[in-house]
């Protein structure tokens, strides 16, 4: 019998590689996706057969992170032997337009999905991985931040996860679950979201390139972040899954770059001079921000054998000649029809 995953978030950027990972081990992977009146599954239709279909291993299942009853229920049916907790409202500045809204879904959703395993008699045959964030160490503490440097969240959504990530614990000491969090720190790639900011630069500069666009507004440049892989973090994932024990895991590079250095990156790479095409937005500002991020990621290489390959500069080639690709492709299609269309 393959091994079943039940992957909240999978239609988001980590969503898609998970499922990516875990089809490519053989799993059986259902995937929660939430109803929507446009097409929300771009990231995964490449995984997707028909389910009548056989050897199909992909299954999509309409949830909400806000529905417990629906969370129950899943695990009843399913009665998956891996949880990855990835669904969340994940934009730091939006948090602080909806608040309540992240604290729901980013944070209780947790305790929700946590009372389901239970619910569903699952505490001693499921694996749980929560998707943590470096957003928790918030306030700059100590660098570089590690499993043991003390949290203080700037915003709804890190406080949300602070909860999340505790939530997290508190299950794995009160009912012996086998329960993870991954504590990561920024991961990108070409699937990132466009309002993220790596991929609203690269975006933005590739279709300024081709002439699709004339300026770029952006807010804070000078956050530093640590920004690694997504398609690398996923497999950390997964590996701590594995482990006989569960614990709690920094994921990182270990460098940190400022939002500057990645806009300096990226034109320098398309032979653009930022400085004209860039201007500031104050919309883009955080009312408290979090200003330097650069983690340590030595017990997840010492326990597990994980290190990143990809660092900073790869990393930016990786987003620019994917987002140069579709800039082409936007540009064709608008020389081929005469219609501007944003793909
Ligand atoms: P994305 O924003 O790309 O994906 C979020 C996913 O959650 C999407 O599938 C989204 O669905 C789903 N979702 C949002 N709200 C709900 C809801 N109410 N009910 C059901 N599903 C919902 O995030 P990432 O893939 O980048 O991140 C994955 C997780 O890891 C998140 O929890 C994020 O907070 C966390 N994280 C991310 C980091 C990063 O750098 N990427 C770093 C650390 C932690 P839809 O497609 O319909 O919007
Ligand atoms: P972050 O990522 O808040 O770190 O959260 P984001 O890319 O949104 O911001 C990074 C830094 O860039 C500054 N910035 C801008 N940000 C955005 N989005 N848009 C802009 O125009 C802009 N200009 C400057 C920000 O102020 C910030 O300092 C991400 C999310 O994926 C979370 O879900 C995850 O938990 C953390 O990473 C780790």
């Amino acid at each position: 019998m393959p091994k079943k995953a039940l992957i909240t978030g999978i239609t988001g950027q980590d969503g898609s590689y998970l499922a990516e990972l875990l089809l490519e081990k053989g799993y059986e992977v259902h995937g929660v996706i939430r109803r929507a009146s446009t097409f929300n599954t771009e990231r995964i239709d490449h995984l997707y057969r028909d389910p009548h279909l056989k050897n199909t291993r992909l299954f999509l299942h309409y949830g909400d992170m806000a529905d417990s009853s629906r969370m129950v229920k899943l695990l009843y049916e399913l009665k998956p032997d891996e949880i990855y907790n990835l669904g969340a409202q994940s934009h730091v500045r939006v948090s602080f337009d909806n608040p309540e809204y992240t604290g729901d879904v980013t944070g209780l959703s947790t305790v929700r999905i946590l009372e389901a395993i239970r619910e569903a008699g699952l505490t001693q045959d499921v694996r749980y991985y929560q998707a943590s964030s470096s957003e928790m160490f918030g306030k700059v503490q100590q660098v570089p931040q590690t499993e043991a440097t003390p949290f203080w969240p700037r915003s709804p959504y890190g406080c949300a996860k602070v909860f999340a990530y505790w939530t997290t614990v508190n299950y794995r000491e009160a009912y012996n679950l086998h329960a993870s969090n991954g504590i990561l720190f920024n991961h990108e790639s070409p699937r990132r979201g466009e309002t993220f900011v790596t991929r609203k630069i690269t975006r933005a500069a590739t279709r300024i390139k081709v002439g699709l666009q004339d300026k770029l507004y952006l807010g804070n440049l000078d956050a530093q972040r640590d920004w690694g892989y997504a398609k690398e973090y996923v497999e950390a994932m997964w590996l701590m899954l594995q482990q006989d024990n569960p614990d709690d895991y920094v994921c990182a590079t270990n460098e940190t770059h400022s939002v500057r250095e990645f806009v300096q990156e990226t034109f320098a790479r398309l032979d653009l001079d930022w400085e004209k095409y860039v201007d500031y937005d104050d919309r883009y500002d955080r009312p408290s921000e979090v200003d330097l991020l650069i983690g340590a990621p030595a017990k997840l290489k010492k326990q597990i054998g994980w290190e990143p390959k990809i660092k900073f500069k790869e990393l930016v080639q990786i987003m620019v000649d994917a987002d140069l690709e579709l800039a082409q492709q936007e540009l064709a299609y608008q020389n081929a029809t005469g219609v501007a269309r944003r793909f």
